[in-house]
């Protein structure tokens, strides 16, 4: 068949939403899952819908986002929706953007953009699927979005602990114990900076919280309209993996930016951003003691003194201690001693 002599690999046009009451009222993502009560992962579906609007693919892996938004014949997605393998949401948004682009250029479907979203969990994509988002960012024809719902835990199958649990966070894999009171004791990946740093082809790269809506459809809005392939870590408040009151879903997203764990950016065409919150950090304002965000959280109960002093000293040194504080974990060195190549 001859090619599409109108076939354009363009993105749509969405603006950002200048405010909450300038957000579009339709929903994509509405009733009809099951998800817990003060789910935030469900909120960031329903979020990142609303700003991608109805010409939207979404994907996703394996995990709470794939199982109880399509219990038997019910699901919550107004969009077109399919689900991928736990580690193939890269793949999946590539394949899907490749399959489209390849259907318009040949004439056989309209030419017209439309957003591909592929999603995934922590497990899925930080731990299982980080191979397969890798080799998508690097492929700059293909526009898609791939987005980290990341509730810390592989939560699905009953709270395990992934690359991206907290150190010493209570799951079923880590559970305290009089002998060992942190069995789990790595800190968590830096998945946003690796995506960022890593991929030269990727021209966006941003981090999101529910808790901040509009800023973060916006982040979704941003990443969906720059052309090629882009990423997006949201960290979202999980009330059972947790083990918090449903209700403090939103204090929590606040806290972790406040304290400035989990700090707001964006990376675009290599230039970075801080906003929200972590921007007034940068600018000065002092961050909130990590105790008053962990101990709102029972899978911390178990910490002492000395565990919440850990913590504190391990987000002070991202801070103080990185090459771009909470962005890039290499440490600044003295520059006479870097260029003598001297410890
Ligand atoms: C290859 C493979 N291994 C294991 C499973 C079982 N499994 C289904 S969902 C899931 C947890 C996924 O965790 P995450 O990606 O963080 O999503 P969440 O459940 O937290 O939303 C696991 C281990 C699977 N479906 N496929
Ligand atoms: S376990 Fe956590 S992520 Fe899964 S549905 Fe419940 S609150 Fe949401
Ligand atoms: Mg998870």
């Amino acid at each position: 068949m001859a090619e599409a002599t109108t076939f354009k690999n363009e993105t749509q046009i969405l603006e950002p939403f200048r405010g909450i009451k300038k957000v579009t009222i339709e929903e994509y993502f509405t009733s009809g899952h099951r998800t817990c009560q003060g789910c935030e992962s469900a909120l960031v579906m329903k979020l990142m819908v609303k700003a991608s609007g109805p010409r939207t693919i979404v994907l996703g892996s394996t995990g709470c986002m794939y199982v109880a938004n399509t219990t038997y014949y019910t699901t919550p997605w107004v969009v077109p929706w399919m689900h991928t393998q736990l580690g193939s949401s890269g793949s999946a948004a590539l394949g899907t953007a490749a399959g489209l682009k390849a259907l318009m250029r040949k004439g056989k479907m309209k030419s017209e953009p439309i957003n591909v979203i592929a999603f995934c969990g922590d497990g899925g994509g930080a731990d299982m699927g980080l191979n397969g988002i890798s080799a998508t960012l690097t492929h700059k024809d293909y526009n898609c979005l791939i987005l980290l719902y990341d509730n810390e835990s592989y939560a699905n199958t009953d709270i395990q602990l992934s690359g991206m649990t907290p150190y010493g966070a209570n799951t079923t894999f880590s559970p305290p114990g009089k002998v060992i009171r942190n069995v789990h004791k790595r800190w968590k990946k830096n998945m946003a900076g690796m995506m960022a740093a890593g991929h030269p082809e990727c021209r966006y790269v941003a981090t999101v919280c529910a808790s901040y809506a509009v800023e973060m459809m916006n982040k979704v809005r941003r990443a969906l309209t720059i052309g090629g392939p882009t990423f997006i870590h949201s960290l979202d408040p999980c009330p059972k993996g947790w083990d918090y009151d449903p209700m403090l879903s939103h204090e929590l997203g606040e806290l972790a930016i406040e304290t400035g764990i989990f700090p707001l950016y964006e990376m675009e065409d290599g230039e970075l951003r801080y906003y929200g919150k972590t921007k007034a950090i940068v600018d000065g304002r002092a961050r909130k003691p990590v105790r008053e965000y962990l101990l709102k959280q029972g899978r911390f109960a178990h910490f002492t003194e000395e565990d919440l002093a850990y913590f504190q000293a391990k987000v002070d040194e991202m801070w103080d201690k990185w090459e771009v504080p909470a962005v890039v974990p290499f440490k600044r060195v003295d520059a006479s001693k870097a260029a003598l190549n001297v410890k």
